[in-house]
């Protein structure tokens, strides 16, 4: 039974997760019988420290308890927005991930070939003194733009931040731009002034209808928004989930659309078109907050129910029902822009859609529709003026690059990823970066720090990422595990988690802004040492001293905490948490725009597109269509797995080992598939993967496939993961680049049906 399978009432989804994790055994179990009651965890002298999980990118705050050194527990900080006293079954396993034996354990260098492997242990001083005589070397020879560097995870920031800006490149990249959510981000910018930011500003308090596009509340089980939905759920809310697939969310919807992939955009439409011609729109919001309805009327006139039905395989009754149940809701109605949205390569005019749609149903900056995040403040630690300005974007930073002219670096080169020439704006796009490492054009990448970054398990095309590894001068991977690319390193720096480390500030964008701390809870394992530790030695070694002026982290989190007169000490007494106020709703703006768009209102007809030369009202673009004979090839997230890196994770691996393929129970019976049936996956360019189980079920359509993403490991270090299941990334070889937000549309790839080896 997997937790998607579950038959949960509407008061208890989300307590039916935890007994269901507990009989799992991904709580901890009693491992001594206590004579008074007290769970084993519980005994001894236990220290408590304040933090924030890392599990995956939501980040919410935890308290965790240690004895003696060790980690016992770790529970949802109360005080914390995101977290509210809970967490998910992935940020329980955090103490299984951070004893893992599989960890790297000690710095090391290359020994063998690149790619090989093989490697000997070094000292960190070895190690960095290598690292920093090739970057000035790289330097020297052909500037600092010559070195890239991908950074994700919570300790990004010292790398694709800071470390990057200071040494003066602009190409550095986070998967969680250009593979995630940078066509959202850009497509609010454009629309209505401002990014969505971290945490998608849905103001669940009063909500009355959800709407969700492609994603997928349940399987991703952000934490957070799991509680909200079941509270929103729980009181009567409507649901209406457009999805080929039938997902655990879907089951609780009372509206399902099984949407032909890729024709979404006709769909939301046409859904205007409903809303126009029916005049079931907020006029009053409509004249006051927006501009260019007319325009968006007479290009919605033709786009009727019947038009998208015939695209979408949707029915025309179906899609005139949803669009008046959305409308006698509004304003407290809402599509939820969603978060993974690199589809097809035309997405920001998809969310650009999505977006025209909450428009006229008048939710921003209305009670129950959408809030308006806001960032708190905070100082940063003072530096000298960067080398180049702008950082990588990404979940929570959101800085994406808008103006016309781009950043130059020191020696006068903007980014290498083709903004302004293949795409118009937005964040760098990482993967447009690997082609420059193989091609020098329009210049050499020669060198590569992967931070926190699962190169070979999250960027599509892998042949093209090994050529690339193999043509650099310099590969340094920090990461904790010895996952697939590591191999590909000349140096590897091992990482202590995020139990085990302090980390920069959490400043998080939200209804009520606030600011999180982490704090160690234990020493760090092995010789493992944190980013800011590493970034600091290195920047002292290549002449960045004044970037990194403080001594101890402990000085530069104070002295950032003196800027709302706070500290370590005090926030530690205050539950590790500083809530300011925030400013969510229209009324709070004096009359004054929250939208930042050139016109100061809501842009449905966009001049900024028209002058690029892009569809100022979204159009509906096709895809092309699986070949005969293969299926399109869909993909997600598990419950108890964020991505790729949580597979080897004992107590998340013992709980979902392998993944299986969704294929539709007839398509299979006419393949003369089986259920539980092992199968390979080969697509449209030959690219193998598998051996996978089949899930035969009525719960895809006939014309996809599905699979959990982050299995079929290559890595033979994690004894766990390797080569279990398939990889959905081997099968994308390729990807459509969106024009307008340089993201690859990832779902253009076709797989087939493979019996025997
Ligand atoms: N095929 C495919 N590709 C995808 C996606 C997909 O669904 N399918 N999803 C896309 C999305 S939405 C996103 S956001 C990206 C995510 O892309 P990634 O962030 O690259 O994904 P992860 O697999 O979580 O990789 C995290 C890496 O950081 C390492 N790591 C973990 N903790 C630490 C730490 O404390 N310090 C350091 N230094 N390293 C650490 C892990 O071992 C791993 O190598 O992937 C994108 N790419
Ligand atoms: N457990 C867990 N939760 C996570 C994460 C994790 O790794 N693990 N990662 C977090 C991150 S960074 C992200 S970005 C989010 C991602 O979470 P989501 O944004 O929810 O995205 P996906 O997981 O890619 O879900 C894809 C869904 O879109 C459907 N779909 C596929 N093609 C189409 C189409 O053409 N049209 C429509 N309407 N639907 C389609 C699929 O069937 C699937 O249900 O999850 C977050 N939460
Ligand atoms: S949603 Fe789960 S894994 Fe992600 S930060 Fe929260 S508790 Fe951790
Ligand atoms: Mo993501």
């Amino acid at each position: 039974m997997s937790l998607v399978d579950l038959e949960i009432s509407r008061r208890t989804f989300f307590t039916a997760g935890a007994a269901t994790m507990a009989a799992a055994g991904l709580l901890p179990r009693a491992a001594h019988a206590a004579t008074d009651g007290t769970p084993w965890y519980r005994q001894g002298a236990i220290e408590t420290t304040f933090g924030v999980c890392d599990m995956c990118p939501w980040r919410c705050g935890i308290v965790v308890s240690s004895v003696n050194g060790e980690v016992r527990k770790i529970d949802g900080n109360p005080a914390d927005p995101k977290s509210r006293g809970m967490l998910c079954a992935r940020g329980q396993g955090g103490v299984s991930f951070m004893n893992d034996p599989d960890r790297l354990q000690a710095p090391m260098m290359r020994s063998g070939k690149r790619g090989e492997g093989s490697f000997e242990e070094v000292s960190w001083e070895q190690a960095l003194d290598f690292i920093a005589d090739k970057l000035l070397e790289i330097k020297e020879r052909s500037g600092p733009e010559a070195l890239a560097i991908f950074g994700h995870t919570s300790g990004e920031y010292w790398f694709t931040d800071h470390f990057s800006q200071a040494w003066g490149t602009p190409n550095a990249a986070k998967p969680s731009s250009s593979l995630c959510l940078s066509p959202r981000e850009e497509a609010a910018q454009l629309t209505l002034g401002m990014g969505v930011g971290g945490h998608e500003p849905v103001d669940w308090d009063g909500l009355r209808c959800l709407t969700l596009i492609g994603s997928h509340i349940g399987e991703d089980t952000r934490n957070t928004v799991m509680q909200d939905f079941a509270d929103m759920w729980g009181d009567g809310g409507k649901v209406i989930v457009v999805d080929p697939r039938f997902s655990s969310v879907a089951t609780k919807a009372d509206h399902w659309l099984p949407i032909k992939p890729g024709t979404d955009t006709a769909l939301l439409l046409a859904w205007l078109n409903v809303l126009v011609t029916e005049e079931l729109y907020d006029a009053d919001y409509v004249r006051g907050w927006t501009t260019g309805f007319d325009r968006l009327a007479a290009h919605v006139a033709d786009k009727s129910p019947a038009w998208a039905a015939s695209i979408t395989d949707l029915s025309e009754g179906q899609i005139i029902e949803t669009a008046r149940v959305m409308a006698e809701r509004k304003p407290q109605s809402v599509i939820m822009p969603g978060r993974h949205v690199t589809w097809y390569g035309n997405d920001t005019q998809r969310l650009r859609a999505t977006y025209l749609v909450n428009a006229l149903l008048g939710a921003y900056g209305r009670r129950g529709g959408m809030y308006f995040n806001k960032a708190p403040y905070l100082e940063e630690y003072p530096h000298p003026p960067y080398a180049v300005a702008g950082s990588a974007g990404g979940c929570s930073a959101g800085a994406a690059e808008t103006s016309d002219e781009l950043p130059l670096g020191p020696s006068g080169k903007a980014r290498a990823d083709g903004a302004r020439e293949t795409f118009l704006r937005g964040a760098t796009a990482l993967q447009e970066l690997i082609d420059p490492m193989i091609t020098g054009d329009p210049y050499r990448i020669e060198g590569l720090i992967v931070y926190g970054t699962n190169l070979l398990n999250s960027v599509p095309n892998k042949p093209r990422t090994r050529e690339a590894l193999a043509a650099l001068d310099l590969v340094v991977a920090i990461d904790v595990l010895p996952q697939e690319h590591v191999a590909w390193a000349d140096v590897v720096l091992p990482e202590s988690t995020y139990l085990e480390r302090y980390d920069t500030l959490w400043s998080v964008s939200h209804k009520t802004p606030y600011i999180a701390m982490r704090e160690p809870a234990v020493a760090p394992m092995y010789q493992t040492r944190p980013a800011w530790w590493m970034a600091r030695e290195l920047g002292l070694r290549v002449g960045l001293d004044a970037y990194f002026g403080w001594e101890t982290i402990e000085e530069y989190l104070d002295r950032e905490l003196r800027s709302v007169g706070s500290s370590l000490d005090e926030m530690r007494a205050n539950d590790g948490i500083i809530i300011q106020n925030g400013k969510p709703y229209l009324e709070d703006y004096d009359g004054a725009s929250p939208f930042h768009t050139p016109s100061e209102k809501i842009e449905l007809f966009s001049q900024q597109l028209a002058d690029a030369g892009f569809d100022p009202i979204p159009e509906y673009e096709s895809t092309p269509e699986p070949p005969r004979g293969f299926y399109r090839l869909l993909y997600g997230r598990h419950p108890v797995h964020t991505f790729a890196k949580t597979q080897n994770t004992p107590a998340l691996n013992e709980r979902y080992p392998t993944n299986e393929v969704w294929i539709n129970a007839q398509a299979a019976a006419s393949e003369g598939i089986r259920d539980g049936q092992e199968v390979w996956l080969e697509n449209q360019d030959g690219a193998r993967s598998g051996p996978i189980a089949v899930k035969a079920t009525e719960r895809i359509r006939s014309d996809a496939v599905f699979m959990p993403h982050g299995f079929g490991q290559n890595a033979p270090g994690l004894t766990r993961a390797h080569g279990k299941g398939a990889s959905d990334t081997e099968l994308q070889t390729d990807y459509a680049l969106d024009p307008i937000s340089g993201g690859a549309g990832m779902r253009i790839n076709f797989v087939k049906i493979v019996t025997e080896v």
